[in-house]
C-alpha cells in the first residue's frame, strides 16, 4: 500500500495599495510566513500587484499589463521560490502582442516556471469589468507536476463553474487552487456572495474529492472611473477546504491572513478512488455539457 504523502498549503490574504512593490513585498513577507509555518504551496491573491482595476473601464489601465517574459515579479517570485523551496502560482494582466489575459505562472520548488495559466471564463458586470480589459484564456484547464503534488489551477471566476474543477481532477489535479478578487457588488449595497462563494467551492472538494485553497485579497479600494468614483470591499474569507468538502482553515473579512493546512495525498488518493465518483462516471451521456442551450435530446 502506497505510503503517506504529506504537503502542506498556504492561502495568503491582505489588502493590496495599488503600489506594485508594496504589494509585491507583503506578498513575499507573507510568502515567508508561510514557509515559517511549514507550508510547501503558496497561494498569493488574484492580481496582487495592484488595486483591482476592473472597477472601471479605462484605457491608461492597459499599461498594468506586462508580457509573461522576463515579467519582473514573475521573475521575483522565481528567486523567492527557489530560495524557500515552496510552490508559488504569481497572477498577473499579461499582455500578448495585442492581446490580454488574466494569467498565472506556475512557479516550482525549484524556482522553474512551469508554465502558464489563462483564466477562461471573464466576468462582466458592475464593479468586475473584466471583458474590457482580458481575453478569454486560451490554454485549457491545466495541471502542473510540481515538486509537492500535481496542482490544478484556476483563476477567480472559473471558480464558479463545476466543470473547470472537474476538468482539473480529471486531469490528476490532487489539488485546486483558486486566486480571486471577490467583495462587494457596487449595484447592490445589500448583496453579500461570500457564503455562497465559499460553498461552491466546498462543493468542488467534496465532489471532487480533493483539498482546495482559496485566496481573496480584502480591504475598500476606490477607483476613478469614467464616470466617477465607484469602489469595492473585497471581503477576504479566504479558505483552505478538505478533501469531503470541509473548511479546515479560513480567515475573516479584515485581517491578514497567512492560512495552513497539511493533507496526506496518499490517503486522501486511496479515499477518492474507494468512494467511486471515478468509476461511475458516464461521459456518454454528458455531451449535452459541449452546448450553451442544453439542446441535445439524445444524451
Ligand atoms: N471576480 C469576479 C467576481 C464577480 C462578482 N460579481
Amino acid at each position: 500500500m502506497e505510503g503517506g504523502r504529506k504537503v502542506v498549503v498556504s492561502a495568503l490574504q491582505f489588502s493590496c495599495t495599488d503600489d506594485v512593490p508594496t504589494n509585491v513585498s507583503t506578498a513575499e513577507r507573507l510568502v515567508r510566513a508561510a514557509h515559517g509555518k511549514g507550508a510547501n504551496i503558496i497561494l498569493i491573491q488574484e492580481l496582487f500587484e495592484g488595486y483591482y482595476f476592473c472597477q472601471a473601464q479605462r484605457e491608461d489601465f492597459f499599461q498594468r499589463a506586462k508580457p509573461y517574459k522576463g515579467h519582473p515579479t514573475v521573475m521575483r517570485m522565481q528567486k523567492l521560490a527557489k530560495e524557500l523551496g515552496v510552490v508559488i502560482p504569481v497572477s498577473f494582466f499579461e499582455e500578448a502582442n495585442n492581446a490580454h489575459y488574466n494569467s498565472i505562472a506556475i512557479i516550482d520548488a525549484d524556482g522553474s516556471d512551469l508554465g502558464l495559466y489563462r483564466k477562461s471564463h471573464i466576468p462582466d458586470g458592475p464593479g468586475y469589468q473584466e471583458k474590457f480589459y482580458f481575453n478569454p484564456g486560451d490554454t485549457g484547464f491545466k495541471v502542473f507536476e510540481t515538486k509537492f503534488a500535481k496542482i490544478g489551477v484556476a483563476i477567480c471566476w472559473d471558480q464558479w463553474f463545476p466543470e473547470a474543477a472537474r476538468a482539473m481532477v480529471l486531469q490528476g489535479a490532487e489539488i485546486l487552487l483558486y486566486p480571486t478578487a471577490i467583495g462587494s457588488e457596487p449595484q447592490d449595497e445589500g448583496l453579500d456572495s461570500r457564503e455562497h462563494w465559499k460553498r461552491v467551492m466546498q462543493g468542488h472538494a467534496g465532489a471532487n474529492l480533493v483539498p482546495l485553497v482559496a485566496s481573496n485579497r480584502m480591504g475598500k479600494e476606490v477607483i476613478q472611473t469614467e464616470h466617477g468614483k465607484s469602489e469595492i470591499t473585497f471581503y477576504g474569507n479566504s479558505f483552505i477546504a478538505g478533501p469531503a468538502g470541509e473548511m479546515v482553515a479560513s480567515a475573516n473579512d479584515k485581517e491578514e491572513a497567512v492560512l495552513v493546512a497539511e493533507f496526506d495525498l496518499a490517503n486522501i488518493k486511496r479515499k477518492r478512488h474507494s468512494w467511486g465518483i471515478f468509476r461511475d462516471r458516464r461521459p456518454d451521456l454528458y455531451k449535452v455539457l459541449l452546448t450553451l442551450d442544453g439542446s441535445n435530446p439524445r444524451t
